[in-house]
């Protein structure tokens, strides 16, 4: 890695050196930037790079919020206002009890790149609380989006911040915070999306994020002449992403083999098929316990792995979709040792920096999160979209319109490895195809 990079990577460390996630994603994308830079150098005397890696906003505020007993909580709530350079901030909300100011300046970051692949008008943002929705009720869920939104409403809207969901917010979720945007706004407006379809929601939202990472894995086994067809896949995670991807690779004629929660991971040589098992995925989401054990007592064919990682199944592609930093280098050896070809990230940020070196430099194909998951932030801008024209458009032509935007989106990262001469580094060309829109945008807005 030569200068150029490293004085802005050295920055973001100074500053903020307790955010390792954001830290990961600074270095991962500015490293692979490089050659655009060498190409470029007005982006860096312009000052452009220092504004890059800077959030526009942070807002950060008080959630209080009563359990069903009467009893107090004050959670913290965020909204991490990255970029705007493309359009309004776009990106989902996380709730989850790890959550902190780092964790979504990674996210929205990541975001930037990833909306801007989409080739659709959005910036990049994301928020989110350390709000723990496991176990609580629906009466405790819907209180704390009420007050979450209570102070939210004051920072979005259509043409500002459009917040969608993400790791513990559904359209449940998503549903109560828009409900008390409209009562205090009187607006129904859109501002949210992953909506249900009864709210203004997209028809085909749901299953976008999983359906778009199997079309760009598909478009990558394209490049090298193979086909999804007859391959096993080992998935990590088994919620709504996980759920999206073993749909669509199921009517691919491919086979997920394997599934993970935080308790272990269950491995199911038969398949974790259309129909029963599928649906199972979503039961086992809605029990709210975010455990996957329970899938091997149900299914005979299955067994539990308590405490580890699928990454140890031999499988013909990888698909990571529960979380950052799911894939270690220990678990990148595994995937070697058996033999592994292709990794497609359904997660943002599944993989470490480590991990990614090892499976590169063993010949690993690696789809990179940014580019293969961004189905789900474009069929929301569609969903955007739908409620500005004040329309209904129907789930066939949302996933037309989702399968095209995948196929460009990896045209994007051939492309721009053909141009940088990065070989079969897809991460290298997302990183370059998303950061050339966005600093062509910043370029022309000026020192702002
Ligand atoms: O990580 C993501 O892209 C999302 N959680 C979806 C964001 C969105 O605005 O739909």
């Amino acid at each position: 890695m030569g200068n150029l990079v490293q004085q802005y990577i050295d920055k973001a460390k100074a500053k903020d050196p307790n955010e390792p996630e954001f830290l990961q994603t600074v270095e991962e994308v500015l490293t692979s930037i490089e050659p655009v830079l060498e190409a470029h150098p007005e982006y860096i005397e312009s000052g452009l790079m220092d504004r890059l890696i800077e959030p526009e906003r942070i807002i950060q505020f008080r959630v209080p919020w009563t359990d069903d007993e009467g009893k107090p909580h004050v959670n913290r709530g965020w909204r991490v206002q990255f970029n705007s350079a493309l359009g309004p901030y776009k990106g989902g909300i996380r709730f989850q009890s790890n959550v902190y100011v780092g964790m979504l300046k990674f996210l929205a970051f990541e975001q930037i790149f990833k909306n801007s692949l989409t080739g659709l008008p959005i910036g990049g943002g994301k928020g989110g609380s350390d709000f723990d929705p496991a176990g609580k009720s629906d009466a405790e869920v819907m209180r704390f989006c009420q007050s979450f939104a209570t102070e939210l409403y004051k920072y979005v809207g259509p043409n500002q911040d459009d917040p969608a969901g993400d790791m513990g917010v559904g359209g449940r979720e998503i549903g109560y915070i828009m409900g008390q945007y409209k009562r205090i706004t009187n607006q129904y407006d859109g501002t949210f999306s992953g909506k249900g379809v009864e709210n203004g929601g997209l028809y085909g939202r749901t299953e976008a994020t999983g359906y778009g990472i199997v079309y760009y894995c598909r478009e990558m086994l394209k490049h090298f002449g193979e086909s999804l067809e007859g391959k096993t896949v080992a998935i990590s995670g088994f919620g709504n992403v996980s759920w999206g991807v073993t749909q669509k690779l199921n009517q691919l004629g491919a086979k997920v083999i394997t599934i993970s929660g935080p308790d272990g991971y269950i491995y199911d040589p038969d398949g974790v098929t259309a129909g029963e098992k599928e649906d199972y995925l979503l039961e086992l989401r809605a029990s709210g316990k975010n455990i996957c054990a329970p899938y091997a007592d149900k299914f005979p064919s299955a067994t539990f792995y308590p405490g580890k990682k699928p990454w140890e199944v031999k499988a013909d592609v990888y698909i990571p979709s529960a979380m950052q930093n799911d894939i270690h280098l220990e678990d990148a050896k595994n995937m070697v040792a058996n033999g592994a070809k292709y990794l497609c990230e359904g997660a943002n940020m599944p993989t470490t920096n480590e991990a990614i070196k090892y499976l590169q430099d063993n010949g690993v194909v690696i789809g990179p999160s940014k580019a293969a998951n961004a189905g789900g932030v474009a069929c929301s801008c569609l969903e955007m979209s739908q409620n500005a024209e004040h329309i209904v458009f129907s789930a066939e032509d949302v996933h037309a319109q989702l399968e095209n935007i995948m196929v460009n989106i990896f045209k994007q990262c051939e492309d721009a490895c053909a141009k940088y001469n990065l070989g079969d580094n897809f991460i290298a060309g997302a990183n370059i195809a998303g950061f050339e829109r966005v600093a062509k945008a910043m370029k022309w807005q000026g020192f702002v």
